[in-house]
């Protein structure tokens, strides 16, 4: 089941050792600019009694302790807002689970456990935080880029480095031109990254703000790496306010009670805020240009892979 002697080459190979070395300059990097910016990092929650409910995700990593019920995080998005009732910026990097389907084992973009840099602003706006995070993957990319050359040429990556605004795409846009397999389409279409935004409600999950003045429609994004690398992370306004959760949750079907404690929080009061959360695997393979995220960490776990 479990190769060790395979386990032990990729370990000693000279990819996996350049991969880890830019990952942990990656994260270093971020957290000094987020520091700059005036962020607190807070402890990431790996278990809790709420976490997203991502629906195509349907396994959920539950354990129960003391007669409790606790799921494996998979993404932080209400510890986020509920933070922000103590801290106005925060960020984590919060590891994720989620258990893909099997038929995801291949996609090169997929692992059932990963590290998302999580990042929530009290008060933003989409745009705010669209913008804070150009300037953080800009810092990123000229540092290695003049800093770890040797490795860059390496792996033969010409890591460009991008104009900014990013361009943006709305997601009926993407449809139009690409179809529902947008994502990879649009994204061997392009030479640096595009913001895809606006989601249609079914999209998404229910914490994404809906446009007040465009029912149906949501105040969010992705963005897009290009050269077919795909999604680099998802983001956007949140819903605050306990009426409109409210609604939200039972337009996906959702029990209220499975939400309860963070339908009490809503009820006190949360900000409004924006944020995002980019995936530090899927940066790093970007960045070195790799073909699959399996190797863009120690211990990656494929979907229907028995891992480290
Ligand atoms: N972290 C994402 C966000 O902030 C949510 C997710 O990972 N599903 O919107």
């Amino acid at each position: 089941m479990f190769d060790t002697d395979k386990y032990l080459t990729l370990l000693k190979s000279e990819r996996l050792k350049r991969a880890v070395k830019i990952q942990s300059e990656i994260i270093k990097l971020s957290r000094d600019f987020l520091g700059s910016k005036g962020f607190v990092e807070i402890l990431p929650v790996v278990i809790s009694p709420i976490t997203d409910p991502l629906t195509d995700h349907r396994v959920r990593g539950e354990i129960e302790c003391y007669g409790f019920k606790y799921q494996l995080t998979k993404s932080m998005i209400f510890h986020k807002q509920i933070s922000l009732l103590s801290i106005p910026k925060i960020f984590s990097f919060s590891p994720n689970v989620r258990i893909e389907p099997v038929e995801r084992q291949r996609s090169g973009r997929h692992l059932i456990e990963f590290v998302q840099l999580d990042i929530e602003v009290r008060e933003a706006k989409r745009e705010e935080v669209m913008k804070l995070c150009e300037e953080l993957l800009i810092h990123v990319f000229k540092k290695i880029k003049s800093e770890f050359s040797d490795d860059l040429e390496f792996f033969g990556r010409e890591l460009k480095i991008p104009h900014t605004p990013f361009e943006k795409i709305s997601y009926e846009e993407a449809i139009s031109a690409y179809g529902q397999d947008y994502e990879i389409k649009l994204s061997s279409d392009i030479s640096e990254p595009i913001w895809l935004i606006d989601f249609p409600i079914d999209n998404r999950e229910f914490y994404d703000r809906e446009y007040p003045d465009r029912p149906g429609y949501l105040v969010d994004m992705d963005l897009i790496y290009p050269e077919g690398f795909g999604e680099a992370l998802s983001g956007g306004e949140r819903e605050f306010e306990y009426d409109r959760i409210k609604r939200r949750i039972e337009l996906k079907g959702i029990e209220l009670e499975v939400y309860d404690i963070y339908l009490q929080f809503a009820k006190k009061g949360l900000y409004p805020s924006a944020g995002f959360g980019i995936g530090i695997e899927r940066l790093t393979r970007y960045i070195c240009g790799l073909k699959n995220l399996e190797e863009s960490r120690l211990f990656a776990k494929l979907p229907g892979v028995l891992g480290l």
